[in-house]
């Protein structure tokens, strides 16, 4: 926040650190501190540590944090913040950073003035990390010295020492995740990639570096910085679309009010669909909150105001509705405040009521200017509202033709669709299911009573500029809104939802994977609900067959095949025949297994089968392996797996290459070394 830097700094020492409570319950209820102990938590380790020196570098002290994945499977995160204290707390006798470092909720942030948060849904402290990682040393720089402490799983190998001067602060924290308490302990590259692209869009003039010293060899740097915060953003999610005016509306203020950082950035564009995203100190909100509300009646109210005033819209006129000024708009919204509430089912929409206030006067009053000032700019936006408008009347003149003919109202429940027999949607499923072979297999292999299938044909329509009424007439997608029940649009009803689940099968393609895309678009942008309730699946085929001798194992996935091979050869390296196609496999019979050096030892067969598509199982490997609910694996769809998917459609999956190339080269000029 711009005024903590003016504001007084109060001595800062151990003194300072309140200590609620020890590390062991983080330990044993890893899942309440970190969300789960999946990949999702794994990666939180890493947002945690960066959210402390996030906290620095926003308070004014250092402006470059730089995340290192070293060879041994550890991370490391520098800064050049304050540099956790060091000196001795006179009741604990401890100094404040063993405390930090071992108290849950030490870390000055609760302890009053002394410091901030910028987590709030992250800041669970440092702690947390040290608890769950198998080893971790924190280096400090502080007056003229090196600080070192070392732990394991939380518990201090030895007390801070000094191990020699140093010029300048701050911390690097290296921490190595504990196996026995994570799923994996590997790190995804992409996942930690978008991670600090979207940090430093949020965080406008810190440097943020990524070195990847994990393959000796192969090391690979990258550097985000973007000068222009979240315009910079807004110009990123914009890219490969017609915008509908060349300057971005920017504005980043403190409103003295309410003490809180506000910045937003919005763009037209010509698409028909409307891209917001809101961020709470960094933590995106993907159900909004008050400050999206804020943000939308200012942007009614101004283009409204405006519009009126220049004779846009008549005396006799309606005005412009919050979805008429909705279409087409990109805009990213971000605060920063010190006590965020967070609410929801996902635990992640504001609740504080002084954000709306705050986004609306900030955001409202700097964009009236904008407009005054922006006159062309203006008439195209209003241009392209008061068209939305027409456009609206237009559809839901359309819709009701369509709805009077009763093509919605669930009385005919489409042909292809093999509905499940019981009618209580508490017990009821509905596969999606590419193609028609693999979509007779599913019918075959379900369970009637609870299982319904639906297979789509050819590549459903691209919803992404398609209009309301347009989408109408798509028969896909009519017997998917059929089918479901919900209706859609303004007549959307999830209490009228059929199924309870709603599973996504197909293929693991290409084609698949673009099918899938297209759905998740889908429902993103029409049936949020569905999604945000927790209602959409995707099914998880196996990737292989593996044949020991009689035994047959399906696995989902390399490393589990990898894996499986090594138990079923007892440790020994073995030669396995691979076949890639279903056919070739029957022909070859079995694969021939060769057992290292020594042939004479019992031969073990395998044989490993590529599965290309759902179509090459028969209706019982698809229920065993896929749709027996007993058994079945399946990744429920998050807003925000949805949303990521709604933003890569155009730039990944579109027709065109053009932004594809674009997306490229922009993220090219974002990176020191772009090294892959
Ligand atoms: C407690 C108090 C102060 C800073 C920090 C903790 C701190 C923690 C981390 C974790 C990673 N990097 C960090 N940098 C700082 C305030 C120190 C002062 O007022 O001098």
């Amino acid at each position: 926040m711009a005024a903590e830097k003016e504001a007084k700094k109060p001595e800062y020492g151990a003194k300072q650190i309140t200590v609620l409570e020890g590390l062991e319950p983080v330990r044993k209820r890893p899942g309440m501190y970190i969300g789960s102990t999946g990949p999702t938590g794994l990666h939180h380790l890493i947002w945690e540590v960066m959210d402390n020196s996030f906290d620095e570098a926003m308070a004014g002290y250092g402006n470059e944090i730089t995340l290192t994945l070293n060879s041994d499977g550890s991370i490391s995160v520098e800064d050049h913040g304050r540099g956790i204290p060091v000196d001795i707390h006179p009741q604990y006798k401890k100094s404040a950073l063993e405390l930090v470092l071992t108290k849950l909720h030490a870390g000055g942030k609760f302890g009053g003035e002394g410091y901030k948060v910028s987590g709030g849904l992250h800041g669970v402290g440092v702690s947390v990390v040290n608890a769950l990682s198998i080893d971790l040393k924190a280096e400090v720089k502080r007056e003229g010295k090196l600080w070192m402490q070392e732990f394991s799983r939380g518990i201090p190998r030895a007390k801070v020492i000094s191990t020699g001067t140093a010029r300048g602060t701050g911390t690097t924290i290296t921490f190595k995740p504990d196996p026995t308490i994570f799923e994996t302990v590997e790190f995804n590259f992409k996942t930690i990639i978008d991670h600090l692209r979207q940090q430093a869009y949020l965080t406008k003039g810190i440097h943020l570096i990524l070195h990847d010293k994990r393959e000796k060899g192969s090391e690979t740097s990258f550097a985000f910085y973007f000068e222009g915060g979240v315009a910079s953003y807004v110009a990123h999610l914009n890219h490969g679309k017609v915008t509908k005016h060349s300057n971005i509306f920017y504005v980043s203020k403190h409103s003295e009010d309410t003490d809180m950082d506000v910045e937003v950035a919005v763009q037209y564009t010509e698409e028909y669909y409307e891209s917001v995203f809101c961020f709470a100190n960094n933590i995106y909100n993907p159900e909004g909150g008050m400050h999206l509300m804020g943000f939308r009646s200012a942007l009614t109210r101004e283009l409204n105001n405006y519009a009126r005033a220049k004779g846009f819209i008549k005396e006799k006129d309606t005005n412009l509705t919050g979805e008429d000024v909705r279409e087409g708009l990109t805009s990213v919204i971000s605060v920063k405040l010190r006590e965020p509430q967070f609410e929801g089912q996902t635990k992640a929409k504001l609740g504080n009521p002084e954000a709306r206030t705050a986004v609306e006067a900030v955001f409202g009053e700097a964009f009236r200017i904008y407009l005054e000032e922006h006159p062309a700019d203006a008439e195209a936006i209003i241009g392209k509202c008061v068209l939305s408008a027409q456009a609206r009347a237009a559809a839901r003149a359309a819709r009701e033709t369509v709805l009077r003919k009763g093509v919605l109202e669930g009385l005919t429940l489409p042909g292809k669709l093999a509905d499940c027999s019981s009618k209580d949607p508490e017990r009821s499923e509905i596969y999606i299911v590419e193609g028609d072979s693999a979509g007779g297999s599913a019918k075959q292999g379900r369970d009637r009573e609870t299982q319904a299938i639906l297979p789509l044909r050819g590549k459903i329509l691209n919803v992404e500029r398609a209009r309301l009424d347009k989408m109408l007439v798509n028969t896909e997608i009519k017997s998917l809104i059929i089918a479901f029940g919900t209706n859609i649009g303004e007549a959307f009803d999830i209490t009228s939802l059929r199924y309870k689940r709603i599973i996504i099968m197909t293929d693991a393609d290409v084609d698949g994977a673009h099918i899938r895309t297209l759905l998740l678009t889908l429902f993103y942008r029409h049936f949020p609900e569905l999604v945000k309730q927790g209602h959409i699946f995707i099914a998880q085929p196996p990737l292989y067959r593996v044949m020991a001798g009689k035994k047959i194992t399906w696995v989902y996935s390399d490393e589990e095949k990898n894996a499986l091979v090594k138990e079923i050869s007892g440790g020994k390296d073995v030669v396995v025949e691979e076949i890639e196609e279903a056919e070739e496999a029957e022909e070859a019979e079995v694969g021939e297994v060769v057992e290292g050096e020594d042939k004479a030892v019992k031969s073990s067969r395998i044989n490993i089968q590529r599965f290309k598509g759902l179509g090459e199982m028969n209706p019982e490997q698809l229920w065993e392996t896929t749709m027996d609910p007993t058994t079945r694996v399946m990744k429920l769809v998050t807003i925000d797996d949805a949303a990521k998917a709604d933003e890569m459609f155009d730039v990944l999956m579109g027709s065109d290459v053009a932004p594809r190339k674009r997306f490229i080269q922009t993220h090219a000029k974002s990176v020191r070394n772009l090294d892959i």
